[in-house]
């Protein structure tokens, strides 16, 4: 476990992806958003990350959820990069929240589509 975490800290830090390792982080990332209801592109330490995990959560989610740490990923810098690229952007920040393949956005985003009524709709 810590290992594991130290180990994709590392190569998150220091290791330029490879196009392998792009190639995989598509296939991974794809999955994921056609996959599941919702999936969400986190990093372990980033507050706005655990707000949105918190809504989504309170929202009765936890079973329709995928979430992935990217910060504990070995492919985690390759996955964010390609998130980047698949909407045309050079970066994107964290959390990247997708629902029924749709990007949503972040936790901004999120907030204000449950202010506007408009989530549980999405959800529902
Ligand atoms: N407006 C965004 C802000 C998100 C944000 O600033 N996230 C930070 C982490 S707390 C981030 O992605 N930093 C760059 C990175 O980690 O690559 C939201 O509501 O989701």
């Amino acid at each position: 476990m810590v290992m594991n975490y130290i180990r994709s800290l590392i190569s998150n830090t220091f290791h330029t992806p490879t196009s392998e390792d792009m190639a995989r982080a598509k296939e991974t990332v794809e999955g994921m958003i056609v996959q599941n209801r919702v999936a969400v592109f986190s990093k372990s330490h980033c507050p706005f990350c655990m707000e949105a995990k918190r809504m989504l959560s309170k929202l009765g989610q936890d079973a329709s959820t995928k979430t992935v740490e990217l910060d504990r990923t070995t492919d985690g810098s390759a996955m964010q990069q390609h998130l980047a690229t698949r909407i045309g952007a050079s970066r994107v920040t964290v959390p990247q929240i997708y629902i029924d393949g749709k990007l949503i956005g972040g936790c901004s985003e999120l907030k204000a589509l449950h202010s506007a009524g408009k989530l549980e709709p999405l959800l529902a």
